[in-house]
């Protein structure tokens, strides 16, 4: 279909691509790379059909979107389906069950830390190719380890930046069950890159020793965990206040890692981890509104969606105003002017 006959009003007709867009990978401004990758997944499953879950819903989401002039014109494109990775994924995910808290079965653990390694060298490669091209990038996990190539892709291409992380964990784990690059290691690998000059996490509520110790000490971490909030607006704070707050801590240059179990689980009832507690859909919005108007988002992941109608309503939703508010910054950095369209 070519843009002259593409109708932002009507039904979706390209259920090919996110919400039916009609372009392609050639003249996208940003690529959602699907990384359909659950190995290390510790509870529920199902985040590795997430990708597919997420395009299907996408294409009821309306593309009007009050705060960006002319969104539909958002050329976002969802990259080819990675069949291999998905399928070993599939393979290993078994293997990994049976290995889980039996980490001195080395040999196996040895084989999934390979294979996890390799999924991050192929999304580290695919996303810097991209970058590369003077594309933005997102991906569409999977469970949250499927983000950690792109954070490294981004290091290639930028000095420095931080990283806003919405999530139920910490995700400060050295290992976990013996898997190096687990979801539950996700920022501890991060940070790992000097080029990430600080991390803020919002969000929190289920964390260990390690990780809280870890917190405690590290001048770049920063965590709003919900507990400290919610008592802030128990006690007669605003949203308003906190989320300026979050925002300030965080440099120009932002990567939004959103894993959807940072949000209350009426949003995510399908992810793997639930945790009671967590934002709601239009905090969550507002926080990124926020750090959209101020900041460059230069890439960000969704990660650990479960394959439920809320969920896929839930997320395709997320992912449209991250790539919004990500290509915003490209146009008018660092600064999104707010149009209405009456
Ligand atoms: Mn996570």
């Amino acid at each position: 279909m070519s843009n002259s006959t593409f109708d932002p009003n009507g039904p979706a007709t390209n259920t090919e691509n996110l919400f039916g867009l009609p372009y392609s990978i050639s003249d996208a401004d940003l690529v959602v790379i699907p990384v359909p990758w659950e190995v290390t997944v510790s509870s529920g499953s199902g985040t590795s059909n997430a990708p597919k879950k997420v395009l299907q819903s996408s294409l009821q989401v309306d593309l009007y979107d009050a705060d960006i002039a002319e969104s539909w014109k958002s050329r976002i494109v969802f990259d080819k389906f990675p069949a291999n990775i998905y399928d070993t994924g599939r393979q290993l995910n078994d293997k990994a069950r049976k290995l889980s808290g039996r980490i001195n079965e080395a040999t196996g653990t040895e084989e999934i830390n390979r294979a996890c390694d390799e999924m991050v060298k192929w999304v580290k490669t695919r996303s810097s190719q991209l970058l590369g091209e003077g594309k933005r990038v997102a991906t569409l996990g999977g469970d949250h380890s499927t983000c950690l190539g792109l954070i490294q892709a981004l290091g290639e291409f930028h000095e420095s930046f931080s990283i806003l992380q919405i999530d139920a964990h910490a995700d400060l784990r050295k290992s976990y069950c013996g898997f190096k690059n687990s979801h539950a290691s996700i920022m501890h690998n991060a940070m790992k890159l000097q080029q990430v000059n600080r991390l803020v996490q919002v969000g929190i509520r289920d964390l260990c020793g390690e990780e809280a110790e870890q917190i405690q000490e590290s001048d770049n971490i920063i965590t709003y965990f919900d507990s400290a909030y919610r008592e802030r607006l128990f006690k007669g704070d605003t949203w308003a206040n906190i989320v300026d707050e979050i925002v300030s801590t965080l440099g120009p240059q932002v990567y939004v890692s959103f894993d959807v179990d940072g949000l209350s689980p009426a949003l995510c009832p399908n992810t793997g981890t639930l945790v009671p507690g967590g934002l709601e859909f239009q905090e969550a919005i507002y926080l990124l509104k926020k750090v959209g108007e101020s900041k460059d988002i230069i890439g960000f992941d969704l990660s650990e969606t479960g394959i439920g109608s809320v969920d896929g309503n839930v997320s395709a939703r997320l992912l449209y105003k991250m790539a919004n508010l990500s290509l915003a910054g490209i146009k008018s950095p660092p600064h999104i002017d707010i149009v209405f369209h009456m």
